[in-house]
């Protein structure tokens, strides 16, 4: 590994650690995670390592196109690859953390340009990458397309001052206060 992406990396990692405030045991146990699945390149995960990782967690119920659909979805920088702290936002989602952190995952992955607010645009994205690629694969029960027109009585509901745009605060009082399904869209999983 290049000394310059080394740092890069680090400093990726080191802003996510201080953003979600993770323990030192955290870090350590995710980037060792990460690291174990960069099998190609050493520093980036492709889609394969993906993948292994995906069969790694007994995620077995993952067809093709639900594993490009969330590729895809993780990928917020659209480099084909996941780097450390696009894996460690996922791999947190999948195991046993609060869920104040888990909604403020899905915030960050949702508002794709980083911009600090989701916009309609990013939250349509995100439910038709996620939504539609699991209808393959569950039952008749969750399998119904949503319609754009759905998804934008979603957003204004989420909207609560109607300016257009989702910031945290509105996401975490709609996670709150209507459950967790923009979380289980990735598979967040969450304590009884
Ligand atoms: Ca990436
Ligand atoms: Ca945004």
């Amino acid at each position: 590994m290049g000394s310059r992406l080394a740092k890069q990396q680090k400093e990726e990692i080191n802003k996510l650690v201080t953003k979600l405030s993770l323990s030192d045991e955290d870090r350590d146990y995710t980037v060792d995670t990460f690291r174990k699945f960069c099998r190609f390149n050493m520093k980036t995960m492709s889609r394969d390592d993906f993948k292994d990782f995906l069969a790694m967690m007994n995620m077995t119920s993952y067809n093709e196109l639900l594993i490009s659909a969330v590729f895809q979805v993780l990928d917020t920088n659209a480099d084909g690859e996941l780097s450390a702290s696009e894996f460690i936002k996922y791999f947190i989602l999948l195991i046993r953390f609060p869920v104040a952190t888990k909604v403020q995952i899905v915030f960050d992955i949702i508002d794709r340009d980083s911009s600090g607010c989701i916009e309609l645009a990013e939250i349509r994205r995100y439910y038709h990458d996620l939504a539609t690629s699991r209808a393959y694969l569950v039952g008749a029960r969750d399998s119904r397309q949503l319609t754009d027109r759905d998804i934008d009585k979603l957003f204004s509901q989420i909207d609560s001052d109607s300016n257009k745009k989702v910031d945290a605060k509105e996401f975490e009082q709609h996670a709150r206060t209507s459950g967790p399904e923009l979380l289980q869209l990735l598979d967040a999983y969450i304590e009884d």
